[in-house]
């Protein structure tokens, strides 16, 4: 999760940056750093080690009791406890940090609650049972004036491991299952904005409903050079759909997103919005949000004037994977209006001249003309 974020971060950066062509810089010297840091530890363990044998040895040479192994061992584990116990804190404050903002929708905040109530249940079993385990370890470690008690089988116990993780996990699960239930809930609501995103090597196409608001019929066996997302223009609805560069969402608005690929599996990944969901071919999906956080709102509480939301995509699909983005703008309804009305028609003049259009505008011309086409 921790490298999934970190790699968002350098995404953003480089997007933000607008320097797209320039290769990715991979930082080797921190990661040689790092391992040779690591293999120095282990030789100061292993030289400590030695050390302390050799000690030993002179001790017993001279008479005297040897080193009490079982309390270096002790006192190691409730070294180690206390180096974790901090290293966790440390990479809650520290990586904790890098994670993403608040949700920008009305599911992601369902979303993160689920991820938080996991990560405190989590997190308070983690610390319990770590600090009875290496507590206990240095505690009841071997000493000659106690002896140790024998327990082979207790039922109370095992029913306590067992019924109480049990109901815990049940919790989670159910839980889960009813917040999974509400975002997969995709029913079409009359006032949804539809948006077709089509995935390819290695581009998103974004194509929106003209003044009908609705979007007309696509086909596979229709996709030329000039008609990229082969839509059906034997059906009216098709005639004033738009092509658009970037994803304007109106704020508080229900989007339905029509997901679809055209090679191999993508992924439509908008962390912003807590929203994922493959690109299969052949398979249209759907992933029905609103979002609730405007561009302008959320670069003034991050402070940074920069910021863009963006659509990855999140499926290894080939060599440009890494560029697969576009840029997703959340505005108000009248500045979508705007924008939707500076947007060019699907139907270029290029793709009107290749399906013999006279004039797109004139049905009694299409109609003539449509037999025509792909027979
Ligand atoms: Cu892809």
């Amino acid at each position: 999760m921790l490298l999934g974020t970190n790699l968002l971060m350098a995404q953003t950066a480089a997007a933000a940056a607008g320097t797209g062509d320039e290769a990715p810089q991979v930082d080797w010297t921190g990661v040689a750093y790092y391992v040779l840091l690591f293999f120095l530890v282990c030789l100061g363990v292993a030289v400590i080690g030695k050390i302390l044998k050799i000690y030993d040895l002179s001790l017993k040479i001279q008479g005297k009791k040897g080193l009490k192994w079982n309390n270096v061992m002790g006192v190691i584990c409730l070294v180690f406890l206390l180096a974790g116990l901090y290293g966790a804190y440390w990479s809650f404050t520290v990586q904790g940090s890098m994670t993403l903002p608040e949700a920008a929708s009305i599911h992601g905040v369902k979303v993160d609650e689920m991820f938080t109530v996991t990560t405190v249940l989590t997190m308070f079993v983690f610390f319990v049972t770590q600090i009875l385990l290496f507590g206990f370890l240095f505690q009841y470690r071997h000493s000659d004036k106690r002896r140790a008690h024998f327990l082979p089988h207790d039922n109370t116990i095992e029913k306590i491991w067992t019924i109480v993780p049990a109901i815990v996990l049940t919790v989670l699960v159910v839980f889960g299952f009813f917040t999974w239930q509400s975002i997969m809930d995709t029913h079409q609501v009359k006032g949804d904005l539809n948006v077709d995103i089509t995935g390819h090597q290695f581009a998103w196409e974004l194509r929106y409903p003209g003044k009908d608001g609705k979007l007309g019929p696509k086909n596979f066996k229709l996709v030329t050079g000039s008609n990229k997302l082969g839509v059906d223009f034997k059906k009216k609805s098709s005639f004033d759909d738009l092509s658009a560069d970037t994803m304007y969402l109106p704020v508080n608005k229900p989007v339905r997103l029509n997901i679809e690929a055209q090679d191999v599996i993508h992924s439509v990944y908008m962390p912003h919005f807590r929203v994922q969901l493959n690109a299969v071919p052949g398979l249209p999906t759907v992933f029905r949000f609103t979002p609730t956080i405007t561009t302008a709102k959320m670069r003034t509480d991050l402070n940074d004037p920069t910021f863009e939301y963006l659509v990855y995509c999140n499926k290894i699909c080939g060599g440009g994977h890494y560029n697969m983005q576009k840029i997703v703008r959340v505005v108000s309804e009248a500045e979508y209006q705007t924008w939707l009305s500076h947007q060019k028609p699907y139907l270029s003049d290029a793709l009107k001249k290749e399906l013999h259009f006279a004039d797109a505008e004139s049905p009694k011309t299409v109609s003539q003309n449509r037999l025509a086409l792909n027979n």
